[in-house]
């Protein structure tokens, strides 16, 4: 059979020459599909005398099985090169360091806040948070401000609709409603830190309807003034990158706190500008004081047997001390070219050993 062995010849020349995954299947096709040449042979076999279809039958049968492992040879070979091919086109050295040099930047609120808790981590406080809906129980009752209270106006709170029972829900006005949940969840020792979002109805170029707070909380059974002093003093030289920073703590008023007090930092003006550490001037950089005993007790925390201090700063001035922003509304813009220089690189991480100042 002549015709066998040109078909044979002509198949593995074709298997030979196909370059691609299709190419091999029209091959297939073209050989041992349904009318391929191969098959096709197999029909002439019944026209053959009866003596001669044994023969004829093995000799094509062989033919087949011949071909079959041939395209699957080349198909096998087709594969490991492209896929050998893909491997070296898609390289990825990953010994390469991360590229700070990407698009994207870390907003100057959500850094302010990653350095602000990498410190009091440090100290052993605690990350807590709780929602920005409140009761007017946790946001007032509970912190020693009753209804009627005057330092309730001094809130500008954001009021929810009033419902059946004549109780209307709020846009939190500080962090404190946290600090309140957690006494209520934990006894002492509690040491937390919980910053946030926070409201109030007031909008002009230095105040925001939402703005950002840390507030901490400290209770335990010996807790003292001198603490909160040594706390909030070491907080000051840690962000703000001055071992020497003055500091000073005045008198003040807060109806959650007794005594309650600010706490400034020294700084300079000299020549319009301000930098922070020692010169003439003091900056005011944060509220503290002694938990109000009745505040403990309306926690179910026994004022006979702990105390706590607590503190609260607001954020975007921080952030705007530090970082050198003058424009509080510049914050919530969204423009891309004020997060390109004012924005942090993201794989710029602040941490304790690395450095917290960029
Ligand atoms: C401040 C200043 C002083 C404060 C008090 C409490 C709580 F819940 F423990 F009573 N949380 N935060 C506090 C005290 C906040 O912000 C200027």
């Amino acid at each position: 059979m002549q015709n066998i062995d040109q078909i044979r010849t002509e198949l593995l020349a074709e298997i030979a020459a196909a370059a691609t995954a299709d190419d091999i299947e029209r091959v297939r096709v073209a050989a041992l599909g349904r009318k391929g040449s191969v098959t096709e042979l197999t029909k002439t076999i019944g026209a053959l005398a009866p003596e001669e279809r044994r023969a004829a039958g093995a000799l094509i049968n062989v033919l087949k099985d011949e071909i079959a492992a041939a395209i699957e040879a080349r198909k096998t070979a087709i594969e490991t090169g492209a896929l050998s091919a893909r491997l070296a086109r898609e390289r990825i050295d990953v010994t390469l360091p991360a590229r700070p040099e990407t698009e994207g930047r870390i907003h100057p609120i959500s850094q302010v806040v990653d350095e602000l808790v990498g410190i009091f981590a440090e100290m052993g406080f605690a990350f807590a948070e709780g929602p920005h809906i409140e009761t007017d129980e946790h946001n007032f009752t509970a912190l020693n401000i009753p209804p009627e209270h005057p330092a309730r106006q001094d809130h500008d709170t954001f009021y929810l609709p009033e419902k059946a029972d004549g109780t209307r829900l709020l846009l939190r006005t500080h962090t404190s409603s946290v600090q309140i949940r957690s006494m209520r969840k934990a006894q002492p020792p509690i040491r937390i830190i919980v910053p946030g979002r926070t409201f109030r109805a007031d909008h002009d170029a230095t105040h925001s309807p939402m703005f950002h707070q840390i507030e901490g909380l400290v209770v335990d059974e010996t807790t003292h003034m001198g603490h909160l002093k040594g706390c909030l003093i070491e907080f000051c030289r840690a962000f703000f990158d001055v071992d020497d920073l003055p500091v000073r703590f005045r008198p003040s008023f807060f109806p959650f706190t007794e005594p309650s007090a600010e706490m400034d930092i020294g700084c300079s003006r000299e020549g319009g500008g301000l930098t922070i550490g020692k010169g003439a001037d003091w900056l005011e950089i944060l509220g503290c004081g002694m938990v109000h005993p009745k505040v403990l007790a309306n926690c179910g925390i026994d004022p006979a047997r702990y105390q706590g201090f607590a503190f609260g700063l607001g954020i975007e001035r921080v952030a705007m001390l530090k970082y050198g922003i003058p424009d509080l509304r510049t914050f919530y813009e969204s423009d891309l070219r004020w997060l390109r220089h004012y924005g942090f690189a993201p794989y710029d991480v602040p941490t304790i050993a690395g450095g917290l100042t960029r």
